[in-house]
């Protein structure tokens, strides 16, 4: 049989996908989505690495034993989402390495929501009710994605976000049902989470460089407003049943649309946060290298574990 053209692959895997089939490691693919790709799977684990670091600093500070142990099990479960994402991302011809090194190095982007500091126990509790709510809203939606090793991740990752939902929501219903100054302590959180959380589903439609692409091959199924539109939806009336206020005075429903009105965030801020000047870029890239650097022996000792096995 002849080789089919460049041309007629494209339309051949076009209508793979159209068909609703996922595409495989092995699979003919166009570079363009490889790239595309790997560029938001190895994004997305550095967000769950990088995002281990926010909280993590409270596991020592945890009120009562319950409460650390969750957050020490949350904290874990963010790491093995990333080691899951940079296992999808190496099936499509990157090294574990390459990506830790642009990491490491600034280059890479992760989640514009992790460079914001946790200075109370509240922000921990938020984090994980509204982060972690907009991060599955997401998920869900890429649990669709086309790539097969992607989607399969994504599933995975969301049950055990939806945990991570409860127990931030858990925190922050006792912080609200609690003293006068909790009730303040929970409200100052959300105030200062709420843009930095509707940031990350990214910027307009209209704004975003990637998303045709990805909507078309079917990286994504949804855009990024419809992504932010229906977290808004979602957490507004549980945010007002704790009686804690959205901080938008322009945030109510539309009798029209049935959906929540609210203002925008302030894109240049997201700009120039995810361009690694962000209130603390800085302290979680140290922090990740010398916890990299810490990690060497163990590296080096399982490299020459399996040198050995080999011989
Ligand atoms: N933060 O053209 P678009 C979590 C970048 S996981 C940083 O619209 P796209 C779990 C974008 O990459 C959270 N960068 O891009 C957890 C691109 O840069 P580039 C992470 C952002 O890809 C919870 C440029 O701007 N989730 O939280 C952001 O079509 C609690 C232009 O943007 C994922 O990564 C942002 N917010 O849409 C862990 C999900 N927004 O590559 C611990 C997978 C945009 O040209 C504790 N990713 N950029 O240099 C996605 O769904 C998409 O990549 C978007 C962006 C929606 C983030």
């Amino acid at each position: 049989m002849a080789e089919l053209t460049g041309e007629e692959r494209l339309v051949e895997f076009e209508r793979r996908i159209d068909r609703g089939e996922k595409v495989e490691p092995g699979d003919w693919m166009p570079e363009d989505y490889r790239r595309n790709l790997i560029r938001m799977i190895s994004q997305h684990a550095h967000s769950e690495i990088v995002g281990q670091l926010p909280e993590g600093k409270w596991i020592p500070y945890a009120p009562g034993f319950r409460r650390k142990l969750t957050l020490i099990a949350k904290v874990q479960d963010e790491a093995g989402h990333g080691q899951l994402l940079y296992r999808a991302a190496e099936t499509l011809g990157k090294t574990r390495e390459e990506m830790i090194d642009e990491l490491l190095s600034g280059k890479a982007k992760y989640a514009n929501v992790f460079n914001y500091p946790t200075p109370t126990w509240a922000d921990v509790g938020v984090i994980g009710w509204l982060v972690d709510t907009a991060a599955v809203i997401n998920q869900t939606m890429l649990a669709q994605s086309s790539y097969g090793p992607y989607a399969r991740a994504m599933k995975r990752i969301c049950y055990e976000e939806s945990f991570h939902i409860k127990q931030g929501y858990d925190s922050i219903v006792t912080l609200a049902k609690g003293t006068a100054a909790q009730r303040s302590m929970a409200q100052d959180a959300v105030n200062r989470w709420w843009y930095p959380t509707l940031m990350m589903s990214g910027p307009p439609d209209a704004m975003s460089v990637h998303s045709q692409q990805a909507l078309r091959w079917r990286i994504k199924t949804k855009s990024n407003e419809q992504v932010r539109q229906e977290f808004v939806d979602h957490i507004v009336p549980q945010i007002r049943a704790l009686g804690i206020s959205v901080p938008d005075q322009e945030c109510r429903l539309d009798g029209t649309t049935g959906h929540y009105r609210y203002s925008p965030p302030d894109w240049e801020e997201l700009k120039r946060v995810i361009s690694g000047d962000g209130p603390c870029n800085k302290e979680r890239l140290e922090v990740r290298r010398k916890a990299h650097e810490e990690g060497r022996w163990v590296r080096e000792a399982l490299q020459a574990h399996q040198t050995r096995k080999a011989v």
